[in-house]
């Protein structure tokens, strides 16, 4: 069994589709064991995608994932991780496989409705960053 960590980000918050996201998951096998609706500020949004920092778009992306509410949660399954990202699909909507949640509602590359953890020491940075342990189950 193996946990990852996903993000309804504002833009899937706006269109109302926090239960399709959930759905898809469900529906493949994996339980939801941690969830929650929270408001990143700037400074928390930043610290998330740390990694990015260099990158030309670090800055607009975490603007826009403090612009409003959005559903954090921790998927647990087989395979999860990579999984997850199949039902993402790619990040570029353009690219992303037919029936994959960005495919069917993602506008562009940067909102692109969902996050998920792209590897498994991702996943150990991202879940405590949202979830105590007592918040997992
Ligand atoms: P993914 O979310 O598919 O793992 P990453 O980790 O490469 O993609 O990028 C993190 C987030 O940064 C993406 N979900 C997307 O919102 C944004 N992003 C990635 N590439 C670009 C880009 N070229 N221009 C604008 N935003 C981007």
């Amino acid at each position: 069994m193996e946990r990852t960590l996903s993000i309804i980000k504002p833009d899937g918050v706006k269109k109302n589709i926090i239960g399709e996201v959930l759905k898809r998951f469900e529906h493949n096998d994996m339980r939801i064991v941690g969830l929650k609706k929270i408001v990143l500020s700037k400074g928390d949004a930043r610290n998330f995608y740390i990694v990015h920092k260099e990158r030309p778009f670090y800055d607009s992306l975490t603007e826009f994932m403090s612009e409003g509410p959005v559903v954090v949660m921790v998927i647990e399954g087989e395979n999860v991780i990579s999984r997850v990202r199949e039902i993402m699909g790619a990040t570029n909507p353009t690219e992303a496989a037919p029936g994959t949640i960005r495919a069917d509602f993602a506008s562009d590359i940067e909102h692109n409705i969902v996050h998920g953890s792209d590897s498994g020491d991702s996943a150990s940075y991202e879940i405590p960053f949202f979830f105590s342990a007592m918040e997992l189950s």
